[in-house]
């Protein structure tokens, strides 16, 4: 009775094609970035890499992930972090006050950063081996002396647009790949700001790396989960020609 019932059972698992038992059943299917898409590469500058002005911890790590990632997108947005001297983000600017602590300015709260990505320096130029050939638009934000800009859409005034929402809607685009720097700073905002203005919005964890300051990171996620964007990795998406 007992090995009758296994004999079935071995046999429907065959006819199923369920034959190694131990292996996933459904391997998961990978991502194809439609012509619809685009990847998004967020401030890859040199002021966030060892030897910049605010190093990011394994900046330099996502160059080559992001390089190979490329290949799958028709359509690919890098920006740039472009601040003018004495921004106001720079804690230089602020007397009295140091790196990393925060100030209110008119449109709300500051994180005060060492001076970093001005303008026409090579700290600001993108990473050299950084190789995004077909990447078709350079967006370049936080460069209004008295207004920072994390997000590639949306200047930290929340009322300031850099165009970039009417540059993709206006080519037909719906769907956008974060990658970049830093996961938790300008890679999360632009993400929130992608939903917010209407698009279908993914981040590849492993093509950022995070500043994680006071717990910046693990919010940064939370806040992201809550508003629809997708946590994934490189891996998920299948390699272009
Ligand atoms: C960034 C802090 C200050 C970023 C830019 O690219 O995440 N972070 N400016
Ligand atoms: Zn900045």
């Amino acid at each position: 009775m007992h090995n009758t019932h296994r004999r079935t059972f071995l046999q429907s698992a065959a006819a199923l094609g369920l034959a190694g038992l131990s292996a996933p059943l459904f391997a998961a299917a990978k991502i194809r970035p439609a012509a619809n898409a685009a990847l998004i590469v967020v401030d890859v500058q040199n002021c966030f890499v060892d030897g910049g002005t605010l190093p990011v911890k394994g900046g330099a790590e996502v160059v080559p992930v992001i390089n190979k990632l490329s290949s799958a997108f028709e359509n690919i947005v890098v920006t740039q972090d472009w601040h003018t001297q004495g921004h106001a983000s720079f804690a230089s600017a602020h007397p009295g006050q140091k790196p990393f602590s925060s100030v209110k300015l008119a449109y709300g709260n500051q994180v005060l950063w060492p001076d970093h990505c001005v303008q026409g320096t090579e700290d600001a130029a993108l990473h050299k081996d950084l190789k995004l050939p077909t990447a078709q638009v350079i967006i370049r934000k936080g460069f209004r002396k008295g207004i920072d800009s994390y997000s590639a859409f949306e200047e930290a005034d929340r009322k300031t647009a850099t165009g970039l929402a009417g540059y993709l809607k206006q080519r037909g685009i719906k769907t956008v790949f974060v990658s970049g720097l830093a996961t938790d700073f300008c890679v999360a905002w632009t993400a929130l700001d992608a939903r917010k203005a209407g698009f279908e919005a993914y981040v590849i964890e492993d093509a950022t790396r995070a500043i994680d300051l006071n717990g910046s990171l693990a919010k940064a996620w939370k806040e992201m989960a809550a508003k629809g964007v997708k946590r994934i990795q490189s891996t998920d998406i299948e390699a272009g020609a």
